[in-house]
């Protein structure tokens, strides 16, 4: 049987899932290896460009602005502040820039048309852009597509029967939709969600279950852990057990071989050895800088003390080939 299913049932994946630890890791890694350059890191940097105030009410998150958290709103970014980040990323070895807004939903008006010269100036700068700005539209996903964005992130964050008790703003459905307009316009698509909310183990299988059947698996699966933050409702939450961690990187990589699975938020909270656990289990992404969109990370030289004694090394941005956009298209 091809490594490479669209066909994977809830059964199958609570089956890997449950695998006894020290077995589930070495089928991870092993299948890793065989896809993919098993020392290879790719390095992402987040940039926050409007932070705050956001309509909706996900119940993990700091920047909703129901919720009474430290948080402290900040209108668009300019492009020129948005590029000098994107600078300082990329003498820091990163080869990817996503840019997350705290909005429900692209509208079509002036701070989009900013965002897409946010896209322009990063492609430039040679490295892969990615943004994460709520629900789109097929023409808004176009239009990102041909100012040269290489990725959009947007999460599925947990299973269609959980959805409704983490986030009642928006449904699932309305998630799956925008994906499905990210694929249209032939952008690459990073989708992925949280442990730590509560959610079951059934719940974690669900969610890979609905990704890993879609028509294309996502070229990159982000697994964040919960930063359970003072305001959420979800502020008391327990902290999930590294090896859930380690166990959700492994199904992720048994099911998607070829996909970039991240280690995203949460890392603040692991010890070395458990972050070492999810590189050997198929992990082949972090974010780097102090910051993720509000919440700490780890600092920037201490991954990359990582790095060093780990034996991994930063991958280069477009390994997989650079999107075409409309425009070379029409010129050729
Ligand atoms: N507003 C856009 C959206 O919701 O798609 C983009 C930004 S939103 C902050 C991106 C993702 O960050 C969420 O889907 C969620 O998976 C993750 N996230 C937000 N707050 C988090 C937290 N406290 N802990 C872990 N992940 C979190
Ligand atoms: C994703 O899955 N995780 C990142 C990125 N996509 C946008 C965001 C994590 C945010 C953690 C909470 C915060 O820093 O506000
Ligand atoms: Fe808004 Fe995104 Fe936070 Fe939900 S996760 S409240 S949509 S910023």
């Amino acid at each position: 049987m091809s490594d490479i299913r669209h066909n994977w049932t809830r059964e199958e994946i609570l089956e890997v899932y449950n695998t006894p630890l020290l077995e589930l890791i070495f089928r991870a890694a092993s299948i890793h290896r065989k896809h993919n350059k098993g020392s290879e890191v790719q390095v992402s940097s987040l940039i926050s460009i409007k932070t705050g105030g956001c309509s909706e009410d996900c119940g993990y998150c700091p920047q909703a602005a129901r919720y009474n958290t430290e948080v402290k709103a900040h209108k668009l970014m300019s492009v020129v502040e948005v590029t000098q980040y994107a600078e300082r990323a990329k003498s820091g070895g990163a080869s990817r820039v996503c840019m997350g807004a705290a909005w429900r939903e692209v509208r079509d008006n002036r701070d989009f048309d900013r965002v897409i010269d946010m896209v322009k100036a990063v492609n430039e700068m040679d490295m892969e852009v990615c943004c994460t700005l709520g629900m789109l539209t097929e023409h808004q996903a176009q239009r990102l597509a041909d100012a040269g964005l290489y990725a959009y992130n947007h999460n599925l964050d947990t299973s269609e029967e959980n959805y409704s008790n983490i986030i009642g703003t928006r449904t699932y459905d309305d998630r799956l939709n925008t994906l499905k307009n990210v694929r249209k316009a032939n952008i690459t698509v990073c989708s992925g969600g949280i442990i730590g909310l509560g959610e079951t183990v059934e719940d974690r299988c669900g969610m890979l279950h609905t990704l890993v059947n879609l028509p294309q698996h996502p070229e990159s699966v982000p697994i964040n852990s919960l930063v359970a933050v003072k305001g959420t409702p979800l502020e008391n939450q327990e902290p999930v057990e590294i090896w859930e961690m380690v166990r959700m990187v492994a199904t992720t990589r048994i099911l998607m071989p070829k996909t970039v699975v991240r280690l995203s938020a949460g890392r603040q909270q692991m010890s070395l050895e458990g972050q070492a656990m999810c590189f050997l289990a198929g992990a082949n992404s972090i974010f780097t800088g102090e910051k993720l969109l509000t919440t700490p990370n780890p600092e920037f030289d201490e991954d990359m003390q990582m790095f060093k004694t780990f034996g991994l090394t930063p991958k280069t941005p477009f390994q997989e080939g650079r999107p075409v956009t409309k425009q070379e298209m029409l010129s050729e």
